[in-house]
């Protein structure tokens, strides 16, 4: 086992990894921007090093900085959090040249689901259903017009190298795919330098459900569950739960099973992400994420597991500390996005906090690096917390969610409270009867 790991991040994910290493004995090292010298990851981790500016792309995505930073600190792994540089597959290259293992899969497997034409063509050889669509890129609009003819309308266009919603374009009928198809082209090539596209067909209201998986990297892997994270705003999610108030325990052990057995056929090292889009009880592969999720505290809240310390311990070249038939399912959770951001029109409300109070009692856990008299900087993501609630069953859940809601105390700046306190009075919410278009239709109602 690893004795000193660096975290290469910052915020309430930082924490998150500094308290898992604590539990196990592991020493930590914080990384921080000049910006952030302040910042409570910087307080609790055992060491810190400042690595630059504030810019993210001179500190936080300095590749240099951060080996830098693990040599003098003598870190034998880094874990890289969400964001940043978690899916790059050149640090984790870089990473394991000078010696010092990344906590996460093998720079191979990022690369091959970062192209989203791989990604499918590699689920859908290890027999995950996944979208029809064209198979592989689609070069021309007369292809694409061929495509679309033969699968039918309306269909989508997307970036091969795009992902979480960027560079994508819908036709509703062959009038618009001219126009769809060149979109999409510019887009992708300005946003990823890379005008490569692929068509599917387009599924007009589905949930966003997806599968956790973890690969022990030595040909075994299991599934714990799914979350539902359908309610998006402009692709950034806002309220995510475990199990899917849809999905049954039979569904659920059919796509985990594909799922175990195709991160295991991989040799996948790790906790890894299948995203599928679920429509009239079918489920249809989208893109797979090659690291920890903001909320993957819903599915630690239900299978009473702690996915960080796996990640640890796999990449550390030890066996997962459960088996599938170990992984049972308890109750429900639900996670909240606490944003740093004005409503209606979300946008960033950085700031001093002049009061912090977090919620507390039984099934509520809040990840939050906030404290009375912190700043929040204004050059990074505007996520200042995650309130996770544990129940029984569902209703439990919202009705702790409710509770704790009203306990929370953040003053000083806009959040996005005042949403979760709206949502959960709407009936679709209470039930669990939403779509991936619910949250959108809702904030143009009623914001
Ligand atoms: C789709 C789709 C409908 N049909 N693909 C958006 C982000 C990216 N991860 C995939 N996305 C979508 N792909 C087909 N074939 C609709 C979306 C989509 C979406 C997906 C998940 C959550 C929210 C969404 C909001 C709009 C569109």
């Amino acid at each position: 086992m690893f004795d000193k790991i660096l975290i290469a991040n910052r915020g309430e994910i930082a924490l998150r990894v500094i308290r898992a290493c604590r539990e196990m004995g592991i020493q930590s090292v914080a990384v921080h921007s000049t910006a952030d010298a302040d910042a409570m990851h910087v307080r609790m981790a055992d060491e810190s090093i400042c690595i630059g500016p504030p810019s993210g792309a001179q500190s936080y995505l300095s590749i240099p900085a951060i080996i830098s930073a693990c040599e003098i600190s003598g870190a034998q792994a880094i874990h890289p959090g969400y964001g940043f540089l978690s899916e790059n597959a050149n640090f984790v290259q870089i990473v394991e040249d000078h010696g010092i293992t990344f906590i996460g899969p093998s720079a191979e497997h990022i690369r091959q689901m970062g192209d989203k034409i791989t990604a499918k063509d590699t689920a859908k050889a290890l027999g995950i259903p996944c979208v029809p669509g064209s198979d592989g890129g689609v070069p021309d609009v007369e292809t694409a017009k061929k495509v679309a003819a033969d699968m039918g309308y309306p269909v989508i266009i997307k970036a091969t190298a795009g992902g979480g919603g960027r560079g994508m374009k819908v036709a509703e009928t062959a009038a618009d795919l001219v126009q769809a198809f060149q979109t999409a082209r510019s887009e992708s090539k300005a946003a990823f330098g890379n005008d490569e596209v692929y068509m599917e067909k387009y599924l007009q209201k589905p949930r966003h459900i997806e599968i956790q998986v973890f690969g022990d990297g030595q040909g075994g892997g299991v599934h714990l569950g799914e979350r539902d994270c359908s309610l998006q705003r402009r692709h950034q999610k806002v309220f995510e739960e475990a199990p899917g108030p849809s999905i049954t325990a039979e569904e659920r052990a059919r796509i985990g099973e594909i799922c175990a057995n195709a991160i295991g056929k991989m040799g996948y090292s790790g906790a890894g992400t299948v995203e599928f889009l679920y429509e009239d009880g079918e489920f249809y592969f989208i893109e797979m994420n090659t690291r920890l999720q903001v909320e993957h505290p819903v599915t630690e809240a239900i299978f009473g597991q702690d996915l960080v310390r796996e990640q640890i311990l796999v990449a550390s070249g030890q066996k997962l500390s459960f088996s599938q038939e170990d992984l049972q399912i308890n109750g429900h959770a639900i996670e909240v996005r606490i944003n740093a951001e004005k409503l209606p029109n979300f946008s960033p409300c950085p700031g001093k906090i002049t009061a912090f109070h977090a919620p507390g009692g039984l099934g509520v856990r809040m990840d939050s690096a906030l404290y009375d008299g912190y700043s929040i900087p204004p050059y990074y993501d505007s996520l200042i917390g995650k309130l996770i609630v544990h129940g029984r069953d569902r209703d439990e859940a919202l009705a702790r969610l409710s509770r704790s809601l009203g306990e929370l105390i953040v003053d000083g700046v806009d959040t996005t409270v005042p949403l979760f306190h709206a949502l959960l009075q709407e009936k679709d919410v209470q039930t669990g009867d939403y779509n991936i278009h619910w949250l959108e239709k809702w904030l143009d109602a009623n914001l």
